[in-house]
């Protein structure tokens, strides 16, 4: 617990970026570069919450400590979608090996993006195996989940945000991984057939019974496996 409290000081006063944040950075350095870093994007409302408590519950079981990072770029979008992100990841909320924060854009993107990439290092310090950023993926902020995380899964629902021509153009540039979320909901197997036309891999997931979790985990390890045959970490 008093490692959970010292993890939520440090990142505040990260986020304040006062004259101890460099000092606290340098410090951070040394235990770094450990984490996997996962975005989950998606259009309000396509189930990102919902599958980020099942992957807690799956790294969980796997032994992982998991740190989860909700960015809400524009609460005014996502009309205080946070507070029900909270409510639907709160299984998790008396497990000390599980962090979970909402980051909030006090009214500067760019301030944001670096906030998360300082509570990032927190949690990678911190011993954190996986770190998981929810955020909407739309608009500039595309490039940026991109930078911050190694892995990009965009989470999709039948008939939200599933328009194949729309996302061409947006989040499916960064993703690595596609999933069509929402499985019991007609539409699903026509959504899933026509990204596949465009994508892969492309999973068919039902969040709240966690049906499709496993391969989820399975496609994230693999493309963590990929990355690393293509770039040895030095050392
Ligand atoms: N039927 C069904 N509903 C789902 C599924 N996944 C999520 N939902 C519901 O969709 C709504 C939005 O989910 P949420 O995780 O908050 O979406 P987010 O805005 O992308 O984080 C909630 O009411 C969820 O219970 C699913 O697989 N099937
Ligand atoms: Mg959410």
């Amino acid at each position: 617990m008093g490692n959970i409290r010292a993890i939520s000081r440090a990142i505040t006063l990260l986020e304040t970026n006062g004259p101890e944040r460099t000092v606290l950075l340098e410090g951070l350095e040394p235990f770094s570069g450990h984490a996997h870093v996962i975005g989950i994007t998606g259009y309000p409302g396509a189930g990102k919450s919902t599958v980020i408590d099942q992957l807690i519950t799956a790294y969980r079981s796997h032994g992982k400590k998991v740190g989860v990072l909700a960015v809400d770029i524009s609460s005014s979008l996502t009309g205080g979608a946070i507070l029900g992100d909270r409510i639907r990841m709160q299984h998790h909320s008396l497990d000390d090996r599980v962090y979970i924060r909402s980051m909030g854009t006090r009214g500067h993107p760019g301030g944001l993006a670096m906030a998360t990439r300082d509570a990032i290092r927190v949690l990678d310090a911190a011993g954190f195996d996986i770190v998981l950023i929810e955020t909407i993926g739309m608009g500039q902020e595309e490039g940026e989940i991109a930078q911050l995380a190694q892995t990009v899964v965009d989470v999709v629902a039948p008939g939200l945000g599933d328009d194949v021509q729309a996302m061409k153009a947006g989040i499916l540039e960064v993703a690595h991984i596609v999933v069509v979320n929402k499985a019991d909901h007609q539409g699903a197997h026509e959504t899933l057939q026509s990204l596949r036309e465009w994508v892969s891999p492309v999973l068919l997931v039902t969040a709240t019974t966690g049906e499709g979790i496993p391969s989820l985990v399975e496609a994230i390890t693999r493309h963590q496996q990929s990355l690393e045959i293509e770039a040895p970490v030095p050392g």
